[in-house]
């Protein structure tokens, strides 16, 4: 399939490509079985500039929109979807501030995450507020010019190893979603500290941790946008970077399925690579067919998003589903391909089926995105669309 990408977007792609294939596949088995976060890699793509991809021009960045975030997202998830976990989620991360932040605010984040000094994470979820997201219980309390925050965020990629973190927290309990506000909660401010962190089926080279808030106070001027707007932000983030996630399935499943095209055409049985069955050239078509209806859906997502256009909720959660589905899919088949040595750890593709699982859950569930679907045709079919 030929996208028609301009210049700019071959360029990030083929660099990634380059980086996932030189730099990131060597080291992806070692960072998977150690759980260590891949602080190397992160070098290598701020010195080549990967994290002004998804950062305006004026505040240092590229302004590469969504699509480059989507091809960068793609091509390192190809070798580790853990690893690239460290650039996307830090595109996650700045993703309200550059929704929601002031100038000042943009001014006084952005041209440092651009610069690759330091990684961002989103803290939306919590222990008793998951798919719930208007659930949730960490309060800001508003005393004087400041605000102060309790309560614990769990499940947040990049905990640990971001120095800044957009948080929602209620500022107003009586109204729901409504009483939510955003902010930004930099690392060593007082009363904030890590708790658990977790331990992993997939993606383990990426950091995920608890945040934890007891009496932290923070600068009123660390509101993003206005009070009550935080689930809004929250939603609009999500919006923005679900396709970010579909890329990174997308990768995943590209990455097993370049595996179990190589290991089909070498691995002889009855005679002949098993590559000369139809039964498992069928698979190959199958799996071929699927990862290139996730990235058509995933790229014309992204180029609704960088053409401007406001609402692109349902084709964002129609893109997350179909290619996070694709690469659950997709690198079960790979491990079948395999056979026996699929399954083993000193074969590639059983941590491709690993990685591939949590893109079913985080940023919303496969449930979530049809329940984002299902709304948005109702709600369309009652304008008459
Ligand atoms: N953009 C802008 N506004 C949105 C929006 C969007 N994409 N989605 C919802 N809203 C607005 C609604 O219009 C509504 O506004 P009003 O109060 O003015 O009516 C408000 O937000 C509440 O929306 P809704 O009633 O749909 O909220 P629900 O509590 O039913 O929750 C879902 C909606 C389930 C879609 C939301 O909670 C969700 O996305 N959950 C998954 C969260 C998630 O992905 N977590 C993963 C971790 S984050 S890394």
């Amino acid at each position: 399939m030929d996208y028609f990408l301009t210049e700019e977007q071959i360029m990030i792609r083929d660099l990634s490509r380059q980086i996932a294939r030189e730099k990131i596949a060597p080291v992806a088995a070692k960072y998977d079985a150690s759980g260590e976060f891949p602080w190397d890699i992160m070098k290598i793509l701020a010195d080549n500039d990967f994290f002004r991809t998804f950062i305006d021009q004026e505040y240092g960045g590229l302004g590469m929109g969504s699509m480059g975030l989507v091809l960068a997202t793609e091509e390192l998830s190809r070798a580790c979807g853990g690893i690239a976990l460290g650039f996307a989620g830090t595109a996650l991360g700045a993703m309200p501030i550059l929704i929601s932040g002031s100038p000042e605010q943009k001014q006084k984040y952005l041209p440092d995450i651009a610069d690759g000094k330091m990684l961002a994470g989103f803290g939306l979820t919590e222990p008793n507020a998951g798919s719930d997201a208007g659930g949730l219980q960490t309060t800001a309390v508003k005393d004087g010019n400041s605000y102060v925050l309790n309560g614990v965020k769990h499940f947040i990629t990049n905990g640990g190893v971001a120095k800044l973190y957009t948080i929602i927290a209620i500022t107003d309990p009586s109204k729901g979603p409504r009483g939510a506000s955003a902010f930004v909660v930099e690392e060593g401010t007082p009363g904030f500290t890590y708790g658990k962190k977790e331990d992993k089926m997939g993606i383990r080279a990426s950091a995920t941790s608890e945040l934890v808030f007891e009496d932290c106070r923070i600068p009123s001027e660390n509101l993003l946008g206005r009070e009550g707007m935080g689930f809004i932000v929250a939603m609009k983030t999500l919006d923005r970077s679900r396709p970010g996630v579909a890329a990174q399935a997308l990768g995943i499943a590209q990455g097993a399925f370049d595996h179990a095209v190589r290991y089909a055409r070498e691995r002889v049985q009855f005679g002949k690579p098993i590559a000369a069955f139809q039964a498992t050239q069928f698979k190959l078509a199958d799996m071929a067919t699927r990862i290139e209806a996730s990235r058509s859906l995933i790229y014309a997502t992204a180029r609704m998003q960088d053409a401007g256009v406001k609402d692109i909720s349902k084709e964002s959660a129609m893109s997350k589903l179909y290619a996070s589905e694709t690469a659950m899919y997709v690198t079960t088949e790979a491990v079948q391909i395999f056979g026996g040595y699929g399954y083993m750890k000193e074969y590639p593709v059983e941590k491709y089926m690993r990685d591939a699982k949590i893109t079913q859950i985080y940023e919303g569930t496969s449930e979530i995105q049809r329940d984002v679907i299902g709304k948005a045709l109702i709600r369309d079919a009652a304008k008459g669309v």
